[in-house]
Protein backbone atom coordinates (compact mmCIF):
# COMPACT_ATOMS: atom_id res chain seq x y z
CA UNK A 1 0.00 0.00 0.00
CA UNK A 2 2.86 2.54 1.17
CA UNK A 3 4.76 1.62 -2.09
CA UNK A 4 2.06 2.09 -4.12
CA UNK A 5 1.54 5.68 -3.15
CA UNK A 6 5.08 6.85 -3.16
CA UNK A 7 4.64 4.65 -6.98
CA UNK A 8 2.00 7.54 -7.16
CA UNK A 9 3.72 10.29 -6.24
CA UNK A 10 6.92 9.19 -8.41
CA UNK A 11 4.43 9.28 -11.14
CA UNK A 12 3.14 12.52 -10.42
CA UNK A 13 6.23 14.34 -10.15
CA UNK A 14 7.62 13.18 -13.70
CA UNK A 15 4.87 13.84 -15.31
CA UNK A 16 4.42 17.32 -13.32
CA UNK A 17 8.35 17.75 -14.46
CA UNK A 18 7.22 16.98 -18.23
CA UNK A 19 4.65 19.43 -18.33
CA UNK A 20 2.25 16.68 -18.60
CA UNK A 21 0.05 17.53 -15.74
CA UNK A 22 -2.90 20.64 -16.08
CA UNK A 23 -3.07 23.18 -13.42
CA UNK A 24 -5.07 21.82 -10.47
CA UNK A 25 -5.17 17.99 -11.75
CA UNK A 26 -3.16 14.73 -9.75
CA UNK A 27 -2.45 12.03 -11.09
CA UNK A 28 -4.52 8.38 -10.60
CA UNK A 29 -3.10 5.56 -11.39
CA UNK A 30 -6.64 3.95 -10.95
CA UNK A 31 -9.61 4.07 -13.81
CA UNK A 32 -12.47 6.15 -11.90
CA UNK A 33 -15.66 5.60 -13.45
CA UNK A 34 -17.68 8.67 -13.71
CA UNK A 35 -21.44 9.03 -15.13
CA UNK A 36 -24.68 10.40 -14.31
CA UNK A 37 -27.44 7.71 -14.52
CA UNK A 38 -27.10 3.69 -14.75
CA UNK A 39 -24.77 2.00 -17.30
CA UNK A 40 -26.56 1.09 -20.66
CA UNK A 41 -26.45 -2.64 -22.01
CA UNK A 42 -25.93 -2.55 -25.49
CA UNK A 43 -27.63 -5.01 -27.73
CA UNK A 44 -25.00 -5.20 -30.68
CA UNK A 45 -27.89 -6.62 -33.39
CA UNK A 46 -29.79 -3.34 -32.68
CA UNK A 47 -27.30 -1.20 -32.31
CA UNK A 48 -26.77 2.01 -34.96
CA UNK A 49 -24.48 4.92 -35.44
CA UNK A 50 -25.58 7.53 -36.95
CA UNK A 51 -24.33 10.77 -38.59
CA UNK A 52 -26.44 13.36 -39.31
CA UNK A 53 -26.91 17.28 -40.00
CA UNK A 54 -25.11 19.10 -41.97
CA UNK A 55 -23.19 16.89 -43.66
CA UNK A 56 -23.64 15.66 -47.29
CA UNK A 57 -24.82 12.33 -47.28
CA UNK A 58 -26.04 11.09 -43.53
CA UNK A 59 -25.32 7.87 -42.23
CA UNK A 60 -26.37 5.01 -40.27
CA UNK A 61 -24.30 2.06 -39.82
CA UNK A 62 -24.38 -1.18 -37.72
CA UNK A 63 -21.78 -2.37 -35.33
CA UNK A 64 -20.55 -4.68 -38.40
CA UNK A 65 -20.32 -1.74 -40.72
CA UNK A 66 -18.68 0.71 -38.33
CA UNK A 67 -16.03 -1.92 -37.51
CA UNK A 68 -15.41 -1.79 -40.84
CA UNK A 69 -14.47 1.37 -41.08
CA UNK A 70 -10.41 2.29 -41.42
CA UNK A 71 -8.93 2.23 -37.23
CA UNK A 72 -6.35 4.10 -35.36
CA UNK A 73 -4.45 3.81 -32.30
CA UNK A 74 -3.95 6.83 -29.82
CA UNK A 75 -1.94 7.76 -26.94
CA UNK A 76 -3.61 10.07 -24.63
CA UNK A 77 -3.07 12.22 -20.97
CA UNK A 78 -6.99 12.16 -19.89
CA UNK A 79 -8.01 14.93 -17.45
CA UNK A 80 -11.57 14.77 -15.59
CA UNK A 81 -13.03 18.45 -14.04
CA UNK A 82 -12.73 16.26 -10.92
CA UNK A 83 -8.78 16.74 -10.80
CA UNK A 84 -7.73 13.59 -11.43
CA UNK A 85 -5.52 12.68 -14.71
CA UNK A 86 -4.57 9.68 -15.73
CA UNK A 87 -1.11 9.11 -18.38
CA UNK A 88 -0.44 7.21 -21.22
CA UNK A 89 -3.93 5.48 -21.73
CA UNK A 90 -3.76 3.64 -25.01
CA UNK A 91 -6.98 3.55 -27.26
CA UNK A 92 -7.96 1.90 -30.43
CA UNK A 93 -11.01 2.97 -32.58
CA UNK A 94 -11.95 5.44 -35.51
CA UNK A 95 -11.00 8.86 -35.72
CA UNK A 96 -13.24 11.26 -37.15
CA UNK A 97 -10.52 13.11 -38.77
CA UNK A 98 -9.94 9.67 -41.22
CA UNK A 99 -13.13 9.40 -42.05
CA UNK A 100 -13.48 13.07 -43.20
CA UNK A 101 -9.86 13.14 -45.02
CA UNK A 102 -10.81 9.96 -46.88
CA UNK A 103 -14.49 11.72 -47.61
CA UNK A 104 -16.39 8.98 -45.76
CA UNK A 105 -18.07 11.71 -43.98
CA UNK A 106 -18.52 15.10 -46.02
CA UNK A 107 -19.53 18.03 -43.53
CA UNK A 108 -21.52 20.82 -45.68
CA UNK A 109 -19.44 24.06 -45.09
CA UNK A 110 -21.83 25.64 -42.78
CA UNK A 111 -20.67 22.82 -40.15
CA UNK A 112 -19.20 24.34 -37.51
CA UNK A 113 -20.29 22.25 -34.43
CA UNK A 114 -20.96 18.63 -33.30
CA UNK A 115 -23.33 17.42 -30.85
CA UNK A 116 -22.29 13.95 -29.28
CA UNK A 117 -25.23 11.79 -28.74
CA UNK A 118 -25.04 9.00 -26.73
CA UNK A 119 -27.56 6.59 -24.68
CA UNK A 120 -30.23 7.72 -22.30
CA UNK A 121 -30.08 11.08 -23.87
CA UNK A 122 -26.60 12.24 -22.30
CA UNK A 123 -24.86 14.93 -24.92
CA UNK A 124 -21.84 16.53 -25.41
CA UNK A 125 -20.50 19.14 -27.65
CA UNK A 126 -17.60 20.28 -29.21
CA UNK A 127 -15.93 22.98 -32.04
CA UNK A 128 -16.15 20.52 -35.42
CA UNK A 129 -12.45 21.62 -35.40
CA UNK A 130 -11.96 20.21 -32.09
CA UNK A 131 -13.42 16.88 -33.24
CA UNK A 132 -11.24 16.63 -35.80
CA UNK A 133 -8.22 16.61 -34.33
CA UNK A 134 -6.21 13.66 -33.92
CA UNK A 135 -6.50 13.79 -30.37
CA UNK A 136 -9.88 12.71 -30.34
CA UNK A 137 -10.83 9.24 -31.27
CA UNK A 138 -14.41 7.48 -31.35
CA UNK A 139 -13.03 4.18 -29.30
CA UNK A 140 -14.00 1.24 -29.16
CA UNK A 141 -11.28 -0.27 -27.19
CA UNK A 142 -9.01 0.86 -24.21
CA UNK A 143 -5.82 -1.13 -23.39
CA UNK A 144 -6.20 -3.83 -26.36
CA UNK A 145 -9.40 -4.99 -24.74
CA UNK A 146 -13.15 -3.71 -25.99
CA UNK A 147 -14.37 -1.02 -23.91
CA UNK A 148 -15.12 -2.19 -20.48
CA UNK A 149 -19.05 -1.77 -20.11
CA UNK A 150 -18.91 1.19 -17.02
CA UNK A 151 -16.29 2.99 -19.42
CA UNK A 152 -19.01 3.08 -22.52
CA UNK A 153 -18.38 -0.32 -24.50
CA UNK A 154 -19.17 -0.34 -27.20
CA UNK A 155 -18.00 3.26 -28.32
CA UNK A 156 -17.50 6.05 -26.79
CA UNK A 157 -15.40 9.13 -27.46
CA UNK A 158 -12.38 9.87 -25.94
CA UNK A 159 -10.19 13.38 -25.99
CA UNK A 160 -7.05 13.82 -24.32
CA UNK A 161 -3.51 15.84 -24.35
CA UNK A 162 -0.83 14.22 -26.91
CA UNK A 163 1.90 13.08 -24.34
CA UNK A 164 4.11 15.31 -25.85
CA UNK A 165 1.54 18.35 -25.86
CA UNK A 166 1.19 18.48 -29.50
CA UNK A 167 -2.21 18.79 -29.63
CA UNK A 168 -3.82 22.16 -30.84
CA UNK A 169 -6.74 21.72 -28.60
CA UNK A 170 -7.89 19.55 -25.74
CA UNK A 171 -11.22 19.18 -23.48
CA UNK A 172 -11.74 17.78 -20.32
CA UNK A 173 -13.18 13.92 -20.28
CA UNK A 174 -16.90 14.76 -20.03
CA UNK A 175 -16.51 15.91 -23.64
CA UNK A 176 -15.86 12.16 -24.43
CA UNK A 177 -19.79 10.74 -24.23
CA UNK A 178 -19.19 6.81 -23.39
CA UNK A 179 -22.23 4.67 -24.73
CA UNK A 180 -22.19 6.83 -27.93
CA UNK A 181 -24.79 6.69 -30.89
CA UNK A 182 -24.62 9.57 -33.07
CA UNK A 183 -22.59 12.53 -34.15
CA UNK A 184 -24.90 15.98 -34.86
CA UNK A 185 -23.26 18.26 -37.57
CA UNK A 186 -24.56 21.74 -36.68
CA UNK A 187 -24.30 25.65 -37.84
CA UNK A 188 -24.84 26.69 -34.09
CA UNK A 189 -23.51 25.54 -30.90
CA UNK A 190 -25.50 23.80 -28.67
CA UNK A 191 -24.39 23.16 -24.92
CA UNK A 192 -24.64 19.38 -24.01
CA UNK A 193 -25.72 18.22 -20.47
CA UNK A 194 -22.83 19.07 -18.32
CA UNK A 195 -22.19 22.17 -20.78
CA UNK A 196 -25.97 22.98 -19.31
CA UNK A 197 -25.33 22.60 -15.65
CA UNK A 198 -22.46 24.66 -15.12
CA UNK A 199 -19.38 22.79 -16.63
CA UNK A 200 -17.55 25.06 -19.17
CA UNK A 201 -18.63 25.14 -22.30
CA UNK A 202 -15.03 25.28 -24.29
CA UNK A 203 -13.29 23.19 -20.95
CA UNK A 204 -9.69 23.55 -21.88
CA UNK A 205 -7.68 21.53 -18.76
CA UNK A 206 -4.79 23.51 -19.40
CA UNK A 207 -6.81 26.94 -18.88
CA UNK A 208 -8.58 25.17 -16.63
CA UNK A 209 -11.93 25.76 -17.67
CA UNK A 210 -14.16 23.74 -15.30
CA UNK A 211 -17.23 25.80 -14.93
CA UNK A 212 -18.69 28.46 -16.20
CA UNK A 213 -20.23 31.21 -13.73
CA UNK A 214 -22.89 32.51 -16.35
CA UNK A 215 -25.89 31.57 -14.13
N1 LIG B 1 -23.02 8.89 -21.79
C1 LIG B 1 -22.29 9.53 -20.87
N2 LIG B 1 -21.01 9.80 -21.15
C2 LIG B 1 -20.25 10.45 -20.24
C3 LIG B 1 -20.78 10.86 -19.00
C4 LIG B 1 -22.15 10.57 -18.73
O1 LIG B 1 -22.71 10.91 -17.67
N3 LIG B 1 -22.86 9.88 -19.67
N4 LIG B 1 -19.98 11.52 -18.09
C5 LIG B 1 -18.77 12.17 -18.61
C6 LIG B 1 -17.86 12.49 -17.53
S1 LIG B 1 -18.37 13.72 -16.49
C7 LIG B 1 -16.62 11.93 -17.42
S2 LIG B 1 -15.49 12.51 -16.31
C8 LIG B 1 -16.21 10.79 -18.28
C9 LIG B 1 -15.75 9.66 -17.40
O2 LIG B 1 -15.34 8.59 -18.17
P1 LIG B 1 -14.91 7.24 -17.42
O3 LIG B 1 -16.08 6.79 -16.59
O4 LIG B 1 -14.54 6.29 -18.48
O5 LIG B 1 -13.73 7.61 -16.54
O6 LIG B 1 -17.28 10.34 -19.09
C10 LIG B 1 -18.05 11.34 -19.68
N5 LIG B 1 -18.95 10.72 -20.57
MO1 LIG C 1 -16.54 14.32 -15.19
Amino acid sequence: MLSKILGRREEEKKVRDQNRLPPGQSLTQKFPVLHYGSTPKTDLGRWDFRVFGLVEEEKIWSWEEFNQLPRTQVTLDIHCVTRWSKFDTLWEGVSLKNLVDEGIIVPKPEAGYIVQHCEQGYTTNLPLEAMLQENVLLATHYDGQPLPLEHGWPLRVVVGSFPDRSEESNAYFWKGGKWLRALEFRATDQPGFWERNGYHNEADPWQEQRYSYGW
